[in-house]
């Protein structure tokens, strides 16, 4: 069946390689782009998403927490970031932000804290290891995925020290794993025109690399659908093969669709369809051969797509979230937040299984009243 789509595709020398399990090349990778045959490509995908992950999708019972929205960078396609003195600009004391985590504790028992903020040029590094010891000691359960590789690496400049013993001391503190954000696209041009001020691509990359050494996992993520090229998009994925072909943890791969509202990027630029968003999915899932998960961010893609991605590559559909703010200061129509029935329900309806699991892919399962008992490894 697979092979009669593919055998008819303008695409199937490419297609036939990826089913064969050859590496693409960046070559490969823009032809996929430029084609307009996504019921092979995204056949092909849903093919090795199955090879890799079998009829599981995942999810995370996790809370999101943004401590500030205080930036010294001010991105233009941001719309979460604010100045120091913006009126209604904000930096959570350490005490909030437990108290933002209590508040649904016991309803929910999040496995997960995802935890991010905009680069606040004064908080000294006691904020940070004090918000993870915190958290750590109120729930010590429960993982801390928390700072950007962008965050991180301006910790450790404010901080004057390494990133290496900034990683080291916040992984003492209390931090388990590195969320994706703040790659972007790794292009300068794209970097200039929209992100000036962040750090290169080199840094991320570099930060990402220190923190696997020390063996803290992350993620990775590409921002698309504002100015960036087919190649800049597959450049930018083949930068990330290469750094797991070294390290190996990157555990998932999380392409965020850009929302432009509230923004300064011209949102005219570039036709967001539901056709591109898919062929992203498709074509990371064909080109990242050594990322185990592809990562479904609902809030970003919309719930309905969302639940087409899952044919499309993606094995992963994140989590409850609960508080959202980046992608809603940029017009985001989705809730800000999923309860667990609904998420098991919209993965039903897929066809595909919904598996709870823990940061670290280990499937979570709960007792009867709904504490998780045991981490199947
Ligand atoms: O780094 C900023 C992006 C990222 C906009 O690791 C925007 O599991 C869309 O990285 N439209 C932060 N996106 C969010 C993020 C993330 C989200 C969910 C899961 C994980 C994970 C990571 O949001 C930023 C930036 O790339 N972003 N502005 C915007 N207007
Ligand atoms: Fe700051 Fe991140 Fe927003 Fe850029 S995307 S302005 S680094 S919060």
């Amino acid at each position: 069946m697979i092979e009669e789509i593919v055998g008819r595709s303008e695409v199937r020398d490419i297609l036939f390689r990826a089913l064969d399990g050859e590496r693409l090349s960046a070559e490969d990778g823009i032809r996929l782009f430029q084609s307009d045959d996504l019921p092979a490509i995204g056949a092909v995908a849903n093919e090795i998403r199955r090879r890799l992950n079998g009829d599981r999708t995942y999810y995370v019972v996790n809370r999101h927490i943004n401590y500030t929205d205080i930036c010294c960078n001010r991105c233009a396609f941001c719309a979460f970031s604010r100045s120091e003195d913006d009126r209604d600009a904000y930096v959570m004391p350490v005490d909030e932000i437990v108290d933002r985590a209590a508040e649904l504790y016991d309803a929910m028992r999040f496995t997960e804290l995802h935890i991010v903020g905009g680069c606040h040029p004064k908080m000294p590094f006691e904020y940070y290891t004090s918000m993870l010891e915190s958290l750590k000691s109120s729930f010590p359960e429960v993982h801390l995925q928390a700072f950007t590789a962008v965050e991180i690496a301006h910790i450790a400049d404010t901080a004057g020290i390494s990133i290496r013993q900034t990683l080291a001391r916040l992984r003492d503190a209390g931090l388990g794993s590195i969320p994706g954000g703040g790659a972007e696209v790794f292009a300068p041009r794209v970097r200039r025109q929209l992100c000036p001020e962040k750090l290169s691509a080199e840094k991320w990359l570099d930060v990402m690399r220190e923190a696997h050494m020390l063996g803290i996992k992350s993620n990775a993520t590409m921002l698309y659908g504002h100015i960036e090229t087919d190649r800049e998009r597959v450049e930018h994925i083949l930068a990330l093969r290469e750094l797991q072909d070294s390290t190996g943890g990157f555990m998932s791969f999380i392409p965020l669709k850009f929302h432009p509202s509230n923004t300064r990027v011209d949102n005219k630029l570039r036709l967001q369809s539901a056709i591109d968003d898919l062929k992203v999915y498709s074509i990371s899932r064909l080109m990242l051969d050594n990322v185990p998960h592809v990562k479904v961010f609902w809030i970003m893609l919309g719930i309905k797509l969302a639940q087409v991605a899952l044919s499309f590559g993606a094995d992963d559909f994140d989590g409850t979230v609960v508080e959202e703010k980046i992608t809603h200061r940029a017009g985001a129509a989705t809730p800000e937040g999923l309860a667990v029935p609904q998420i098991k329900a919209l993965i039903e309806e897929t066809g595909t299984v919904p598996i709870e699991r823990d940061t670290l892919y280990n499937e979570v399962v709960r007792d009867e009243v709904g504490l998780p008992a045991l981490l199947k490894r």
